[in-house]
């Protein structure tokens, strides 16, 4: 019996995916360049199952049903490169690759011209969930070559996480890199979510003076509320959780975060799309803020820093405090999809908003009964351009303003660094006013620049300069949008 798909790379996402995919009736060959670790694999957590091992890559093309599938589990990068470069001479027409690591989107738009050109299907597949998703059931975001999607499709729904209603949290996402751009601004969403919870700790801790079993209580007691998520309950038990000494082991690690770079990634195209993505890329910034240990013991010595104390009703701050959560986490997500919004329109991808929300409602890391509601709420207009235009979503936001504005002006009265909450906070003011104040910005760049402006009292497209010294001539620069 020939194998259903192989998979390459042999660490834990690799081995765990391969289980999970045998769980579910799957024939799979494994193989890894480090061939003792196939062995190891097969006599160890894959022992008494149907799995079987290839050590190398011709045994692991022969040892597969056709079409062949073949999974890349592999470090990102060059190594994805180097193995479809090995594997191209041995597969026949129509053969599929996927890569299911963290490539970068135009990787996977590349890859998938690349091998199309020599009639092999790619398909770029973001997998999510660390250890326990790809074990027990992942979010899987596939993108790349549509005629290989019907092929894998029954293997990776049946391997990935289930909504409560039963849907699987994996579906076509669209052609070429989008499941690795789908991929990516999770990650984002990722580095937002968890800066704000660790913003809504500092608050707690430095402002309001909780110890870490008060606010095991108070994430547990969250986890019951509309921010029920993977990322709430895993913080409610890092704060339970005690060192050999008693004491609560967050404390003792040191504050200075690391990166891989998908945040980064996600700021840039956000950047380059132009679009607003500014509590994401605060989260980014924060993290390269905390790896700045020595600088910042330094600074906090010659600025003579404290943190004022929080005084007041603390059931009161906290609840406000919780809404302040809440409504940033709104906007995080708002942001994040129009991001994918302009993604999608920009490389003609077609992406179903409400679906994206479905994908990483369970398996991932960013899973909450939040992404439900998302869901809902595309579902119900497919083009909505911001999250908070939908009625539930608006009807949070203006509940939480008061409380939101209560707590940004509190850390910013007592020292306390809130970058993406009050940042979040920032951005719908702006969003939600009719005129700012770019009509001095434009000014300005007329008066500097001859760059030209276009007025209220006329139609838009007509373009004005004015001579503002009376000195500078009347030649206009280029009209351009940037
Ligand atoms: P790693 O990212 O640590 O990669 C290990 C695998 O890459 C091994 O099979 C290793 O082979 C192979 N490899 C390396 Br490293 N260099 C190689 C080279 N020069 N030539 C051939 N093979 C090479 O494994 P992972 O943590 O299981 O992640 C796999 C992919 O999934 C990555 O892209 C990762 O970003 C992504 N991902 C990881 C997680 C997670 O939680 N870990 C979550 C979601 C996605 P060897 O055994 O011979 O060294």
């Amino acid at each position: 019996m020939k194998g259903d798909i192989g998979v390459i790379g042999l660490a834990v996402m690799g081995q765990n995916l391969i289980l999970n995919m045998n769980d579910k009736g799957f024939k799979v060959v494994a193989y890894n360049r480090t061939t003792s670790k196939i062995d190891e694999f097969l006599n160890g957590a894959a022992k008494n199952t149907q799995i079987t091992g290839a050590y190398s890559l011709q045994e692991l093309v022969e040892k597969l049903e056709k079409p062949r599938k073949i999974m890349l589990m592999v470090r990102a990068g060059s190594v994805v490169d180097d193995f479809i470069a090995q594997l191209l001479p041995l597969l026949d027409q129509g053969d599929i690759i996927i890569d299911g690591g963290n490539a970068n989107f135009p990787d996977s738009t590349r890859r998938t011209r690349e091998l199309a050109a020599h009639g092999i299907r790619f398909i770029g597949a973001g997998v999510s969930g660390g250890e326990e998703g790809a074990r027990n059931g992942p979010s899987i975001m596939p993108g790349g070559d549509e005629s290989a999607w019907p092929e894998i499709k029954p293997i990776f729904q049946a391997i990935a996480a289930k909504t409560p209603e039963g849907e699987p949290c994996c579906d076509w996402v669209g052609r070429d890199g989008a499941g690795h751009f789908v991929k990516m601004v999770h990650n984002g969403i990722e580095y937002g979510d968890m800066q704000l919870i660790c913003e809504a700790y500092q608050f707690m801790k430095d402002g309001l003076g909780m110890n870490a079993d008060e606010m095991h209580q108070v994430f547990s007691a969250w986890n019951q509320t509309e921010l029920n998520s993977y990322l709430i309950e895993i913080t409610a038990d890092i704060f339970a959780y005690q060192d050999d000494d008693g004491m609560p082991l967050v404390e003792k690690i040191l504050d200075t975060a690391g990166q891989k770079g998908t945040g980064k990634w996600t700021g840039i195209n956000a950047l380059d799309l132009g679009i607003p993505l500014t509590l994401i890329s605060e989260a980014v910034f924060a993290r390269c803020v905390s790896a700045f240990k020595a600088q910042r013991e330094q600074a906090a010595a010659l600025f003579d820093k404290k943190i004022e104390p929080v005084e007041g009703d603390r059931a009161q701050w906290l609840e406000n405090l919780r809404l302040a959560l809440l409504a940033s986490k709104i906007i995080s997500y708002a942001q994040g999809f129009m991001l994918i919004r302009e993604a999608g329109e920009t490389h003609q991808w077609q992406l179903d908003y409400g679906k994206t929300a479905l994908l990483w409602r369970e398996g991932c890391i960013i899973r909450s009964a939040f992404l439900g509601n998302i869901r809902d709420a595309y579902d119900a207009d497919p083009d909505l351009v911001f999250l908070g235009n939908d009625p539930y979503f608006k009807n949070i936001l203006q509940t939480a303003l008061p409380a939101w504005r209560k707590i940004a002006a509190k850390a910013v009265e007592s020292g306390l660094p809130m970058p993406c909450m009050t940042s979040a906070l920032t951005f719908l003011d702006g969003y939600t006013t009719a005129r700012l104040p770019a009509n001095l910005l434009q000014a300005q760049r007329d008066y500097f620049g001859a760059h030209t402006y276009e007025r209220t009292d006329r139609s838009r497209g007509e373009f004005f300069h004015t001579n503002w010294t009376g000195t500078g001539g009347n030649t206009a620069s280029t009209t351009y949008d940037v």
